[in-house]
């Protein structure tokens, strides 16, 4: 079983090469921002409450996300594996992680961090924005809270991983198929 935690900042390419990973390698995609953006179309009281924090750059409670997760693993108990995008963002949510895997005698198999630069990060978030309908994107004051919110909750979850020698850097400047093929070679070797 192939369980892939893809983690970077906010713009780093995690939602583009999730695409990819779970075509080639029939993982299910578990990614917790389009799960909370998908309450909110819905209308549903999660959808409400994660709104007003997450217009404003914040992360959802832990308790939410970890749930939401939860939920997503019982609902697909005989998947090859999972891809997660955009969770673990806290180290609370990392060790919920394994001890969620652990019960179902599971387990993480690698961490892959998609390595992109500050500008870089606010450059592509700023395009999407343009016709994405992200209130998030579209705010260059927004796009830096995302990335503050980024450096102190969930910069520290490498760490974790890395001391479970768990942890790949990978490039993610270059093009989508690039960084793509580094980050199958990553998962052969
Ligand atoms: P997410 O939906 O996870 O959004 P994101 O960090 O912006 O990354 P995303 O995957 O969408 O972008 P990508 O890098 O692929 O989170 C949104 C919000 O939800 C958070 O701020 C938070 O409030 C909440 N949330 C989600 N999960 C949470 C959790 N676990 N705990 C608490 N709160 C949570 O792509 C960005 C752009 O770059 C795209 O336009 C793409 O086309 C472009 N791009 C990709 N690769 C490129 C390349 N190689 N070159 C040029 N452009 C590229």
């Amino acid at each position: 079983m192939l369980n892939l935690v893809l983690f970077g900042p906010p713009g780093a390419g995690k939602g583009t090469q999730s695409e990819k990973l779970i075509s080639k390698y029939q993982l299910v995609h578990l990614s917790t921002g389009d799960i909370l953006r998908n309450e909110i179309s819905n209308g549903t009281a999660l959808g409400l409450e994660a709104k007003k924090l997450m217009d404003q750059g914040i992360l959802v409670p832990d308790e939410v996300v970890i749930g939401m997760i939860s939920n997503k693993l019982d609902a697909n108990k005989d998947a090859n594996g999972f891809i997660f995008d955009g969770f673990p963002r806290t180290v609370a949510q990392a060790e919920a992680l394994d001890s969620l895997l652990e019960s179902k005698s599971s387990s993480i198999t690698k961490m892959v961090a998609l390595e992109v630069e500050h500008d870089e990060l606010k450059k592509r978030l700023l395009l999407r924005g343009k016709d994405s309908g992200r209130p998030d994107d579209a705010n260059p004051e927004i796009i830096e809270k995302r990335i503050q919110e980024y450096l102190t909750k969930t910069a520290p979850v490498a760490e974790y991983y890395k001391a479970q020698s768990k942890f790949e850097a990978i490039n993610g400047i270059g093009s989508i198929e690039e960084i793509f093929d580094s980050i199958c070679n990553t998962l052969i070797s």
